[in-house]
């Protein structure tokens, strides 16, 4: 690990995939703890675990140069979200970090919080592909509410359901930084998208959403065009991959019709048979 190291000059070092398992993660930031010429650090795909995650936190306090990291797929867990919850309450030099595919459940979601609460210096966090469920929904939502540093947050592909994806997003009515959230592949149902239509209301940030597949049907989508007829920053929202209907297609539309200070300029709906009421909106 230190060999490669050596061998890596630029700012930017790539260790993906090379089955480095903690004890790599060890030797390696042993060797990071006192360099000063790498900005960005990829590790993702390398089996860490807990233990070397733990490593890679230690080197990270220390470390005041590295700005991005990339931890994905390394199987970190419930340790893995301690140490670097730890790492992120003293540590603000990190802008951007890369967790998703790290079996992180409610429990890791806990440890998560305090750092999404206390820390304002990350601005990109992706907690995709992960094992939040309904409690980790309660928890993130109200740390999202008091977050004042995150521009980007993607938690797609994770076990958001009805009341633990209203709770998610009830944090983004209060946001007032975020500009992009992917919760894409979840399964909001038409309770978390009544919830969303709710935050749209009240939030005058976001500027990107995507939805997509999350078991959204027309009342919900009504739900959201509600919020969409009194929102002017959204500029992106992706609805594709739900079964809203040509009449939560024509609402969202017509939300949007009534609304001359909306901010959208790409929308992306499911392919539906809502042609027979086209006329009105050409
Ligand atoms: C919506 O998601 C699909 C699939 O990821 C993608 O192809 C499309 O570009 C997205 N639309 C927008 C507006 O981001
Ligand atoms: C740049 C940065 O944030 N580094 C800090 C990481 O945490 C340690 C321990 O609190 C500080 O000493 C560093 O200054
Ligand atoms: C929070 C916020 O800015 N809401 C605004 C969204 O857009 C509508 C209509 O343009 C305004 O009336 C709201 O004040």
């Amino acid at each position: 690990a230190s060999g490669l190291l050596r061998r890596s000059p630029g700012p930017a070092l790539s260790l993906r995939h090379r089955g480095l398992g903690p004890r790599g993660a060890k030797a390696l930031a042993l060797s990071l703890m006192v360099d000063t010429s790498i900005l960005t650090l990829d590790l993702s795909d390398n089996w860490l675990q807990g233990e070397g995650a733990a490593a890679v936190a230690e080197m990270l306090k220390e470390n005041c140069y590295i700005s991005a990291v990339d931890l994905s797929d390394n199987k970190l867990g419930v340790e893995g979200a301690k140490a670097f919850s730890a790492m992120l309450l003293e540590n603000t030099t990190i802008v951007s970090l890369q967790l998703s595919g790290n079996e992180f459940d409610d429990q890791a979601a806990k440890y998560l919080a305090d750092a999404i609460t206390a820390n304002s210096k990350v601005e990109i966090l992706d907690l995709s592909y992960n094992m939040f469920g309904d409690k980790a929904g309660e928890i993130l939502g109200t740390a999202i509410a008091e977050n004042i540093g995150l521009k980007e947050l993607k938690i797609s592909w994770n076990h958001f359901h009805s009341q633990g994806a209203a709770a998610l997003v009830k944090g983004l009515g209060s946001n007032i930084f975020l500009k992009v959230l992917d919760v894409s592949y979840n399964g909001f149902g038409n309770s978390g998208a009544a919830a969303l239509g709710e935050a749209l209301k009240a939030n005058n940030v976001l500027e990107e959403l995507n939805v997509r597949n999350n078991r959204i049907s027309v009342e919900g989508a009504l739900h959201i065009a509600a919020g969409l007829k009194e929102n002017k920053t959204l500029k992106r929202l992706n609805m594709t991959r739900n079964p809203i209907q040509s009449e939560g297609c024509c609402g969202v539309l017509k939300a949007l019709q009534a609304n001359s200070g909306t901010g959208i300029e790409i929308l992306d709906l499911p392919l539906t048979v809502f042609w027979q009421h086209s006329e009105e909106f050409v």
